[in-house]
């Protein structure tokens, strides 16, 4: 049991809002008490090993708390960070909750209303930098229409692409040298949602004043909502360097969000994913963006937090045993056949010509054997503890 155990080395972060959800639904009061965010910190402290805390401007300081009481709260907040060892990972701002959202934030059809979201992410972000977040997530919960009718969709990306634009200049000029992390979410719940998929999300990012300073945070529920493969617009981030932050929890396919814990619903793709980010050295924040079951107590939801991390760790040795694995070894030197003679190289008039005039036996090739089945099998049983 014990060699599952995470260190601040493991970077494992968790929102206030994710163990301080008290289980409500759309159709149920909350099951547990509400904490506040010095109680979260003190339940993450005793959860073990978790390196960060991240937070929306309200989930910390209620959106009509005064000075003072906004003073009192980070007052209570920064001492139950010192003394779990916790600090602050990620700052975000909720642009969803209050009625003014309702037609969105910065995509509003109301100038007043963009103009107020690019306000209140202003203030949002002076407080996450002042706590000591260094990444900025963007999650457009409103960001688009219940109807079509509503907005231009071509207009909306124009306001959107202004807003971020600004902010980003607003993190440089202050000095707060955020990196942004932009979270697609293909609906929420009834709304269709711009920018839904991580791909989207990529080619507007390139369209931005400062591309190099956005990239993304891939959720692994938002993708499954679509039916996408998550592991594989994961790596799609990676392979573009944008993979700036990512949010781990777990979703039946198909099914409105549910933020279940990491690796509950879908071990084998938690595992795919897993070995993509070891293999791939990714070394940002492990962000675990879910809650834990409506039935739980305060006892389970710290066991909820433990079993997201030892689920991650698990995993990775997991993704160590299937690289190490001498029949998974063997299969893959099978597999992959990179000895031709004919590498495409870089374009030349000589290489298309010499390729063009080459004898390929294309019978050959196709009865060349790729042993998934066994491949998929062994992986199966590694996974399995076989
Ligand atoms: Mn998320």
């Amino acid at each position: 049991m014990t060699a599952f155990n995470p260190s601040f080395a493991d970077k494992f972060t968790f929102g206030l809002w994710t163990v301080g959800n008290p289980g409500r639904d759309p159709f149920g009061q909350p099951t547990r008490p509400l904490l506040s965010p010095a109680e979260i910190v003190d339940l993450l402290g005793e959860a073990g090993g978790v390196l960060g805390v991240n937070f929306h401007d309200n989930d910390l300081i209620p959106i009509d708390a005064n000075p003072h009481e906004a003073n009192a709260i980070k007052r209570e907040f920064r001492a139950a960070l010192e003394r779990t060892g916790i600090r602050v990972g990620m700052g975000t701002v909720n642009l969803f909750g209050d009625p003014v959202f309702k037609d969105g934030a910065y995509t509003s059809n109301d100038a007043d209303v963009r103009a107020y979201a690019v306000h209140k992410t202003m203030h949002a972000m002076d407080l996450a930098a002042e706590l000591g977040a260094d990444i900025w997530v963007m999650w457009g919960g409103r960001e688009g229409c219940e109807t079509d009718a509503a907005k231009d969709p071509v207009e909306a990306l124009s306001r959107y692409r202004d807003a971020i634009n600004y902010l980003v200049n607003y993190s440089i000029d202050k000095g707060h040298n955020y990196k942004f992390a932009m979270e697609p979410k293909p609906n929420e719940p009834r709304g269709h949602i711009y920018l839904p998929t991580i791909g989207h999300c990529l080619a507007f990012i390139a369209t931005l004043e400062h591309p190099e300073l956005v990239g993304v945070n891939p959720e692994v529920a938002h993708e499954h909502m679509a039916g996408l493969n998550f592991t594989h617009a994961v790596a799609m981030a990676l392979w573009a360097g944008k993979l700036f932050h990512i949010d781990l929890n777990d979703q039946e396919f198909g099914r409105y969000d549910q933020d279940f814990r990491f690796g509950s619903v879908n071990p084998k793709h938690a595992f795919n994913l897993v070995r993509l980010l070891e293999d791939h050295s990714y070394s940002g924040y492990k962000h675990f963006d879910s809650h834990a079951y409506r039935t739980s107590d305060r006892d389970d939801v710290v066991e909820f937090a433990r079993g997201s991390m030892r689920s991650y760790l698990i995993l990775k040795d997991k993704a160590r045993q299937w690289n190490a694995d001498p029949m998974i070894q063997e299969l893959l030197g099978v597999i992959n056949r990179d000895n031709s003679s004919h590498q495409l190289g870089s374009y030349s008039t000589e290489s298309a010509t010499a390729l063009k005039e080459a004898s390929l036996d294309r019978t050959e090739f196709a009865s060349r054997p790729l042993p998934y089945e066994k491949l998929d099998q062994r992986t199966n049983e590694i996974l399995l503890g076989v």
